[in-house]
Order: structure tokens, then sequence, then C-alpha cells
């Protein structure tokens, strides 16, 4: 397992690079370059530039996170191949620069989706994403969107990036009457494209799940439960396509049992990598993030590392969103002591199975 952590590049991330590599176990980072909208061909030079940084602090940087779709190769319209070829010409300059692994997701319009970006949790004064669908309800998409922009601190937030979400009345109704099948469709173009090209230069593909885990505003969803994986990856079958294992994003849907579905991929070899954190169940589509401990929410981080363990044990896993603590002031999600925390815990358990496992 190498441990890695998501940072957003100098411009953007307050956090400076030397104090992701004082946390211990720290291998590398599952980067990105926060300021590209979906569709566009990462330049060369800009991949370099964050790569040489990356490597200068002494960390690796074998995965590159949030290379996003653009909505033509989502909705198949005919534009959609000059995007493919930009994302294929950025998965060969990231593979020039020793990336392994890309993590993508595949949701119509929207990345990940919270109603509120700091609530407090009353037990410790210290706060974290939440979402409760009674809230989105009310709110309606455009103004979800208002508000996730006003109370982002001023931070870039991934998936959240203003050139697509400018569109999104026009987009919402290009995909009136889309079924989840027909993405499907679109979504095999895409894989049946660059997959091969992966393959080629050495690279997987690992597509992050639907975040929450059902869909929402009536648009179709199609990676949400270990049935819709089982179809991605049948969609186009090969080592090079594979899932992003969030824990939090698939263990929001209680019927999701995470050590078992990580057991399943793992075992097939189509983990490329994992983002591991823990949520607490408040009700019917109702959540918010905990600390990474088990016994802060309700998903067993024991057991999760231990299927790791059993089943895909080089795999890349990072903390992921952590709560605000310590008067932190940073991205939602992405400040540095809970997920600092979350990496040593993440650590502590991984050291204890490998020690009862007779390793070391
Ligand atoms: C949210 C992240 C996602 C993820 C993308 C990958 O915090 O986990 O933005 O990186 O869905 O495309």
């Amino acid at each position: 397992m190498k441990m890695t952590f998501r940072w957003y590049g100098s411009q953007t991330d307050p956090i400076p690079l030397r104090y992701v590599k004082q946390i211990p176990g720290m291998s590398g980072l599952m980067g990105l370059l926060d300021n590209k909208a979906a569709g566009v061909d990462w330049p060369e030079e800009e991949v370099r530039a964050y790569i040489d940084e990356v490597h200068a602090a002494g960390l690796e940087c074998e995965v590159i996170e949030s290379v996003n779709v653009h909505e033509d190769i989502k909705m198949g319209l005919p534009t959609r191949d000059e995007y493919i070829a930009n994302y294929i010409s950025t998965i060969r300059t990231l593979a020039k620069y020793g990336v392994k692994v890309i993590i993508y997701n595949f949701m119509p319009v929207f990345d990940w989706l919270r109603t509120d970006l700091a609530r407090v949790i009353p037990e410790d004064g210290s706060n974290s994403l939440y979402f409760d669908e009674r809230d989105l309800g009310e709110m309606g998409p455009l103004e979800i969107v208002r508000r996730t922009a006003e109370n982002s601190g001023g931070f870039t937030l991934p998936g959240w990036e203003p050139e697509r979400l400018a569109q999104l009345e026009t987009t919402l109704k290009q995909y009136e009457g889309m079924t989840p099948d027909m993405l499907r469709v679109n979504f095999k173009y895409f894989l049946d494209a660059v997959i091969p090209v992966c393959e080629e230069c050495g690279v997987r593909m690992a597509c992050h799940p639907d975040d929450p885990a059902w869909p929402i505003f009536g648009l179709p969803r199609i990676a949400h439960s270990q049935d819709d994986f089982d179809k991605m990856c049948a969609l186009h079958d090969s080592p090079a396509n594979t899932v992003c294992l969030c824990t939090g994003s698939l263990g929001s849907d209680p019927a999701n049992d995470i050590p078992s579905v990580i057991r399943h991929f793992g075992e097939k070899d189509r983990i490329g990598a994992m983002h591991v954190r823990n949520i607490k169940f408040l009700g019917e589509h109702h959540f918010r993030e905990a600390s990474h401990l088990s016994a802060s929410g309700d998903l067993d981080m024991y057991a999760i590392m231990k299927a790791i363990y059993d089943t895909c044990p080089d795999t890349y896993i990072r903390p992921d969103h952590g709560r605000m603590i310590w008067d932190e002031k940073g991205r939602p999600g992405y400040g540095l002591y809970d997920r600092a925390l979350g990496a040593t815990y993440l650590n502590g358990l991984w050291e204890a199975i490998c020690r009862e496992n007779g390793g070391k």
C-alpha cells in the first residue's frame, strides 16, 4: 500500500509540500492541475512543472486525479471525438512523467454534491461536509451551485469548474430523457478509445463512484454499486479499466458493504486506487462526514484495511475528506490536520494488520 495525499498545487493549496512530506509514511501525492476545465489537453510544461515540484519535495506523483471528462463525451455528442483526442493526449503526457493511475468520474453534471460544506459537529465543535436530501429538494440545482461556490471559502473545488457550471441550465436540459443504459453506451465509447492507449503507455484509469451513491436531480448515474462497477469493467475488459474505490462515496449508501466490495474488485485486480474515509449515517439519504476512526462513524475501517491487505496490498490509498479542526481555515474537506490524523490512523491499522499476518 502506498499512502498518498491530495494536493492542489502551490497556486491554490495553502498547505506547503514540506508539510505533506512531514506526515509520517507519506509516499507521494494524488495530484491534480486544478485550473483545467473538463476537455482540455493538459499542457506538457504545466504537468512537468507540477511533477518536478512534487519530486523536489521528496514525494512521488504516480496518481493524478480529476482529469475531468467533458459533458459532450457523457452526452455522446458529435463533438466528443475532439475532447477524447485531448483526453488521450493528456494520458500520454501524464504517462511520460511517471503517472501510473488517472482518477476520473463519469457523473453527469455534478461531481460530488453536499448540502452543507461546514456543518458543525455538536459533540466537539469541529465541522465537516454534510448531505441531507430534504435540503436538496428545497434548493434545486442552481441554488446548490450558488451556495457551494459561496461557501467554498474562495478555494477551487474539485469537479466544480466554473466553466462547466455556467452552462448548468442548458446541460441539465440536454440530459433529459437519458437513461442509465444510454449513458453506459457513451461510457463504452469513451473507454474503447482511451483504454488501449492506457495499456500501451502503462497507465490505469480508475473511475470514481457517484457521490452520493444514488441518482440526483433526475440525472442518470451509473457508478454507485458493485453491480454498476461490474458493468463498467465489462464495457471494456482490461486491467487498465479499474475502480477508484472511494469508501465514503460508495459507503453513503448503507446497502454497499464496503469491505466486501473491496474484496470483490481487489480479487479481480480491478482497484486502481482507494480514497479512504468514514461517514456517519443520520437517516435516509442523510449523512455527515466523520473523522477516519471507526468509532467516529459507521464504516469499519479495520475491515476496510484488512480487505485491502488481503486482495490489493499494493494499491495507492489516500485519506479522503477531513473535518476542519483546530480552527484551520482551508479548502472544505481538504485541510491539513484531520487528513494527517487520518493518514496516521490508517498507517497504524496497516502496521497492525501486517504484524498480525507475519509481515513487517
Ligand atoms: C471529491 C473527490 C472527487 C474525485 C473526482 C475524480 O472530493 O473525491 O472530486 O476526485 O470525482 O474525478
